[in-house]
């Protein structure tokens, strides 16, 4: 059976969760369109992320990889568009790192887009009354840092291979004046990235994101 590896991150800056951990875990060893999903966490530490998940990798030969990362403040599941070959961190990692204006990967691409159908994914949440938008910006700490190794890893040495990150809101006991989603509400919608990630083999064409 084919494998989709999707990753959430240790909870950071102080907190006790996180959204993504928590989704990562719930979907681990579920079967979607035929696929087995390996659930797995990675650590909130530049340089550390990305080699704990060129190791997932190795280890799974997944056919998608779909990282998943909290974003406290966004109301809705943001996909992301492009991921930047930048580290800028507003915070020290867990491992008390704080890179400032450092490139990812010396003399790499400036950017990557996501091979994800992320507009197809928007489309596919918002039948299910999931609020859903396009990210243009995945930020330049931990969560843009491992998108960028991502990619620059499938498309060194994974030909074939789609992946993408995709950012979600707090879940409510996170939040205190924040948005938040119920957790329920984001294992559904990570079952439906999934599954939009599987079945779209190309991704729709939709104004800004928005389709209805
Ligand atoms: N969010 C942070 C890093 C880990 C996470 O879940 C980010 O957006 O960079």
């Amino acid at each position: 059976m084919k494998t989709v590896l999707l990753t959430g991150f240790e909870p950071f800056d102080g907190q006790a969760l996180n959204a993504s951990e928590e989704i990562a875990r719930e979907i681990n060893d579920a079967t979607i369109v035929r696929h087995k999903v390996i659930g797995a966490l990675l650590p909130c530490v530049f340089g550390a992320a990305i080699k704990e998940l060129k190791h997932l990798i190795k280890l799974h030969h997944p056919a998608v990889v779909i990282c998943l990362g909290q974003a406290g403040g966004r109301a809705a599941i943001t996909p992301e568009r492009v991921a930047i070959n930048l580290d800028d961190a507003r915070i020290a990692d867990n491992a008390g790192q704080q890179p400032i204006d450092k490139p990812i990967v010396k003399n790499g691409p400036a950017a990557y887009f996501s091979t994800l159908p992320i507009k197809a994914i928007v489309h596919e949440l918002r039948k299910h009354k999931i609020p859903a938008e396009v990210s243009q910006t995945a930020g330049t700490f931990v969560c843009n840092h491992v998108f960028y190794g991502l990619m620059h890893e499938l498309a060194l040495h994974r030909e074939g291979v789609r992946g993408g990150f995709v950012h979600l809101p707090l879940l409510p006991e996170q939040a205190t004046t924040e948005p938040s989603l119920p957790f329920e509400k984001m294992t559904e919608a990570a079952r439906l990235i999934i599954a939009a990630a599987i079945d779209y083999r190309r991704d729709i064409k939709a104004v800004g994101g928005k389709t209805e």
